[in-house]
């Protein structure tokens, strides 16, 4: 996951100051409370207000959208008549709370190690630029760059990036198949990383592990310097940074590699929206289906999953569980 603020293009909502509120109180609950569960209801409610076409009322008209139940929509009626939410006031006041979340934001850095650090006094990035051997490569890296990773990359740069990835990779073995993900395939003007999938149609999930193949990928990369830093690489995933021209931001990249007759799988997995993705899965489901990120396999009456079925496309999978198409950028939930 790349982003760790995720923001809703509030502006020309007509309940994005609602949603704002909503995503700020779900960071709260998954950096500093560590609570998944409130995080995830605030992130619903969130999502469900940015669909919602007119602006709401009040906490009563609130209440009857679906993913919104009875506490967020009083916290909405507060909102919509105060201009101001007492909790979130209160949430802003704590020192340690500011810093638990500007912790967060270094890639690297969870919940848990913010609090860590917090609890030893470590409130600003100045104090943990001073204390680095607390932070493992990772979140030293996260740190170096961490001006350049909280800006969004133009799509235009991500155009451009992708068009050297293809050519470097071509070099190498014209039979790799690489596909662009996350947001930056859902259309979006900017995105927070580049998240790359890469195949290969020797590599399925009856062979063995080609490791081979992702670094032979990252090692090509390294050399024609587009890879600037490794965050970590294993068998099948490279996290690192990226820096496509002198002048511009170092940026996070990503690459996964995935066995041939997973791929589409994984492609509309990694597409997302994590909400969209949620909400096929629970379809799936109704539908008989289990729905993953490497593979879609129906559901006996036992309850236990049969073998995975073939996927050529990731319409294939829609056609499973009966799920009208969405093209990518229709998916951005
Ligand atoms: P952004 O980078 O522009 O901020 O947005 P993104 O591309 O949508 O988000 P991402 O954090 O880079 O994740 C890429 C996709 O991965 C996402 O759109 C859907 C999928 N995904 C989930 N859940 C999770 C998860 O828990 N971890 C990761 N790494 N990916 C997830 O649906
Ligand atoms: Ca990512
Ligand atoms: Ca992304």
């Amino acid at each position: 996951m790349s982003s760790k603020r995720k923001g809703y293009e509030s502006t020309q909502k007509p309940n994005g100051d609602l949603c704002e509120f909503l995503l700020e109180l779900a960071d709260y609950e998954r950096n500093v409370s560590r609570n998944i569960h409130k995080y995830n209801a605030y992130r619903n409610a969130a999502a469900a207000l940015g669909e919602y076409p007119t602006r709401v009322k009040d906490g009563n008209e609130a209440k009857k959208i679906k993913g919104i139940g009875t506490k967020i929509a009083d916290k909405i009626e507060e909102f919509l008549n105060t201009g101001k939410l007492t909790k979130l006031e209160k949430i802003r006041a704590s020192e340690t709370n500011v810093a638990i979340n500007l912790l967060n934001r270094v890639t690297g850095i969870g919940p848990a190690k913010a609090r860590e650090l917090v609890d030893d006094g470590i409130l600003t990035l100045e104090d943990l630029r001073k204390n680095q051997d607390k932070l493992n490569h990772h979140q030293i890296i996260g740190l170096k760059y961490f001006e350049d990773f909280e800006k969004q990359i133009p799509r235009e740069e991500i155009v451009r990036i992708e068009a050297f990835i293809r050519k470097e990779i071509n070099e190498i073995d014209s039979e790799y198949i690489i596909t662009i993900c996350g947001s930056y395939r859902r259309g979006a003007k900017s995105s927070g990383d580049v998240d790359v999938l890469l195949t290969h149609p020797a590599y399925t999930s009856d062979t063995q592990k080609r490791p081979d193949l992702l670094k032979k990928v990252v090692n090509q990369l390294k050399e024609s310097q587009l890879i600037t830093d490794t965050l970590s690489l294993g068998d099948i995933k490279f996290m690192g940074v990226c820096l496509l021209e002198e002048d511009l931001p170092h940026r996070r990249l990503d690459i996964r590699l995935l066995p041939h007759d997973q791929y589409f799988c994984g492609i509309l997995y990694f597409t997302g929206s994590d909400i969209f993705n949620k909400n096929m899965r629970a379809h799936a489901l109704e539908q008989g289906f289990t729905l993953n990120e490497y593979c879609i396999r129906p559901m006996g009456s036992t309850g236990v999953a049969g073998e995975p079925l073939p996927v050529s496309s990731e319409r294939d999978i829609f056609d499973y569980i009966d799920y009208e198409y969405k093209e990518p950028h229709e998916r951005n939930v």
